[in-house]
């Protein structure tokens, strides 16, 4: 079995960018241990404190920022980081040329109900000398990426990550308290019949969304032409995870209740990380209009609608944009 640091040094990643992964691993397995512990880390619940998305804070929520802020500010590797439970980016080294985002706990309304949970993780390099925490130096479009990944906190804790060369899974050996390499070159079926979505959303999507939806709920007799699953676990990190492994289609379209957003979903760490795993995989990943990773961004929070998963699918909802 090959250790993380092991597949990083054969896909020729560098020292510094190896010790910004490895230090964003060491709080992702003391994340997975106190989530292991669950009620007997006396850590779950919420606090009385909302995050700039208006989103009421978990207490893991919280503690897993802080594990991750705290050491990542700390690697003289690392410029600065952003967060979705940060208001603004924090400054770490200004020698450093590593800039991180994260959603530190994905899907953190699952831990309360014992569901899988995640944490997303992307790494882009500062373009220029501006200090971390200027978010300027952070807007990059997800083609910039020199490494995204996720640990998915399930049955096992997963890793699941590219640096540009393919998609590989490690899963979290407790004995070593190592990451080791399980699956590699993962590839996303090209079809699926399987797909992923809120339906309580379905009045406030934009037409072509409502319609691409109608017609999979068609089935055999639709233009589709096909019976389609449905699945939705509320945690992204676990729907891709799924999709990876067997295929699918998720989306978190742009809906109407707040029309000043262009959807749920974080782009800067959540639909760029996301997106160049699943490109990475064989699939594609879109607004709905444009690829994911082409959005240039404003803002270290801004939003993005998602479509991502298996291409032929992926592609029939963009096709049903440009109609
Ligand atoms: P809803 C979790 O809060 C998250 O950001 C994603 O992980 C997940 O796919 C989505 O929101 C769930 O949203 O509206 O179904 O609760």
């Amino acid at each position: 079995m090959k250790r993380l640091d092991q597949v990083l040094a054969n896909d020729g990643v560098g020292a510094e960018l190896e010790l910004v992964i490895k230090d964003v691993m060491v709080a992702c397995k003391d994340i997975a241990y106190k989530l292991a512990q669950g009620e007997l880390a006396g850590i779950l619940g919420a606090t009385e404190d909302e995050n700039v998305q208006g989103e009421t804070q978990k207490k893991l929520d919280v503690i897993s920022n802080d594990l991750l802020k705290d050491i990542l500010i700390a690697n003289p590797y690392v410029r600065g980081i952003g967060s979705e439970e940060e208001d603004y980016t924090v400054a770490g080294n200004a020698g450093g040329k590593y800039l991180v985002t994260f959603d530190p706990l994905d899907g953190s309304s699952n831990i309360d109900v014992n569901l899988s949970v995640g944490t997303i993780f992307s790494v882009l390099e500062a373009q220029d000398d501006q200090s971390g925490d200027n978010q300027e130096v952070f807007l990059q479009n997800g083609r910039k990426q020199v490494a995204a990944g996720y640990v998915l906190y399930g049955p096992s804790a997963l890793l699941v990550m590219t640096t540009g060369n393919g998609v590989n899974f490690f899963t979290l050996d407790r004995n070593i308290g190592e990451f080791v390499l399980t699956k590699s070159n993962i590839q996303i079926p090209e079809d699926t019949a399987e797909f992923a979505i809120n339906m309580s959303n379905q009045r406030f999507w934009e037409p072509e969304m409502k319609q691409y939806i109608d017609d999979c709920l068609a089935g055999e007799e639709g233009p589709l032409g096909k019976r389609y699953n449905m699945r939705w676990v509320a945690s992204m990190v676990a729907e891709v995870h799924r999709i990876l492994v067997r295929g699918g289609i998720f989306m978190y379209p742009y809906d109407s209740r707040d029309p000043s957003k262009a959807g749920k979903l974080r782009l800067m760490y959540e639909g760029n990380p996301m997106s160049m795993i699943v490109e990475q995989a064989g699939g594609a990943s879109s607004t709905g209009r444009i690829d994911i990773m082409d959005v240039e961004p404003k803002g270290i929070h801004d939003r993005v609608p998602v479509v991502l998963g298996s291409k032929n699918e992926v592609a029939k909802v963009v096709a049903y944009h440009s109609k």
